[in-house]
């Protein structure tokens, strides 16, 4: 069997995203998707100017071979570009391997290590009250996570409280748009916010929190410390992690978990996180850490470790990508949990598959290889729509992380 042909579909029902489609000489086809939020078309181009041509003729089943020949063949090693778009090509050749082997992908990683994927929801408000609503709304739908999030007083917007409370779309504009931020406010709010939702849910629902970079180690030491009480599942990205060694300061003061990894594309970038115990969760995802084999290396070097998986999954990543980490989550040792944030029906029509929702968990497909598809022609009706993440600036203008 070769690859005949490779096509990259770029799509907007709603939001962006990238898909990679490889269709080989028997008519077998498999999708890996590519999409990098606000940066969509570099890695488009990346993958039609410069990857397809070199698939073309391959074995589509020597995946690992594939992998290290775009990955070492090209030099230019590691960032979001190159590893969304290897990640893309593994995946695709992974939904292909299934369906020739007619089993789905979990059954070749080793089989299910447990009977459906965790994940947990975004409820947001701009006040406590609204904030309280939207849990209750995920503890309804069954969810036994749930990530909080709250408007500050006194600032106007806050990144992660959403207009739209289910369908949440982050990249809210044709160009950045901006809003203020002030860290002195924000320590000052979230434990409140956590007290009054412990108080109103109780001590058994799984509660997490996105500081989304915005911290220094010491103002993070301090948020981790104020939100011990209410014994959070995780504190994710307290500070950009550039500077590892930064999170030594952080786990000296507190005992709250650490969620880190959803901006990392390869096991380098986490490496000294992973080696010295320094984070509790690992947020590499498929798309954006070189698809399902890498991803498989992390975790598995992660698990050694004490560190638990907790894959990126907000609506910018697509229901491909989704298919593609509830396959590995099933299967991997050291799960933790996985992040959902449900698609809207236009992007579901465009990527249908089978993986669905039910009593707090995702269950993967049990179609062989990934059970997701792209629908072609419906994907041609949304052209390309540009769109991009917000920018931050402090109260004086200074630009800071979001
Ligand atoms: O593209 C960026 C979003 O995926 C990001 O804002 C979401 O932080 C995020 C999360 O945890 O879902
Ligand atoms: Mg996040």
């Amino acid at each position: 069997m070769k690859i005949a042909d490779a096509r990259v579909i770029v799509t907007c029902p709603g939001r962006n995203f990238v898909t990679l489609k490889i269709v080989t000489d028997e008519g077998v086809t498999g999708v890996g998707d590519a999409t990098l939020n606000g940066r969509e078309l570099a890695v488009a181009s990346y993958l039609r100017d410069h990857v397809v041509p070199l698939l073309i003729g391959r074995d589509p089943a020597r995946i690992e071979d594939t992998w290290q020949y775009l990955y070492q063949g090209a030099y230019w090693r590691r960032g979001p570009v190159t590893m969304s778009a290897i990640a893309a090509v593994d995946t695709a050749l992974w939904d292909i391997k299934g369906k020739v082997a007619g089993l789905p992908v979990y059954q070749m990683l080793g089989g299910r290590s447990r009977e459906g994927v965790t994940v947990y929801g975004h409820a947001n408000g701009e006040t406590v009250d609204q904030v309280l609503t939207e849990v209750a709304r995920f503890v309804d739908l069954g969810y036994r996570a749930v990530r909080v999030q709250c408007g500050v007083p006194g600032l106007a917007k806050t990144y992660g409280v959403s207009g739209d409370k289910m369908f949440y779309e982050p990249a809210d504009a044709a160009l950045p748009s901006e809003a203020t931020w002030s860290t002195e406010r924000y320590l000052a709010h979230v434990p409140a916010v956590f007290a009054r939702v412990r108080d109103e849910f109780g001590p058994h629902l799984r509660l997490l929190h996105d500081v989304h970079h915005r911290l220094t180690p010491i103002e993070a030491a301090r948020l981790g410390r104020s939100l011990e009480p209410y014994a959070l599942t995780w504190m994710e990205d307290p500070v950009p992690a550039d500077l590892q060694e930064g999170f030594r300061l952080i786990r000296q003061h507190t005992t709250t978990p650490v969620a880190v990894g959803e901006v990392f594309n390869t096991v380098w970038d986490a490496s000294q996180l992973i080696r010295e115990q320094l984070i509790d969760y690992i947020r590499t995802t498929v798309v954006h850490a070189g698809g399902i084999t890498h991803l498989r290396r992390i975790f598995d070097f992660a698990a050694l470790h004490h560190v638990r998986s907790g894959s990126h999954g907000a609506t910018d990543l697509s229901p491909v990508c989704m298919a593609a980490a509830l396959q590995l989550d099933i299967a991997i040792p050291n799960f933790g949990l996985q992040e959902y944030m449900r698609h809207t029906d236009q992007t579901d029509q465009v990527f249908p598959h089978d993986y669905h929702f039910e009593g707090g968990y995702l269950h993967p497909s049990e179609a062989p290889g990934l059970g997701v598809d792209i629908d072609e022609e419906a994907a041609a009706r949304y052209p390309y729509s540009p769109a991009y993440l917000p920018v931050n600036r402090l109260e004086d203008g200074t630009v800071h992380p979001w």
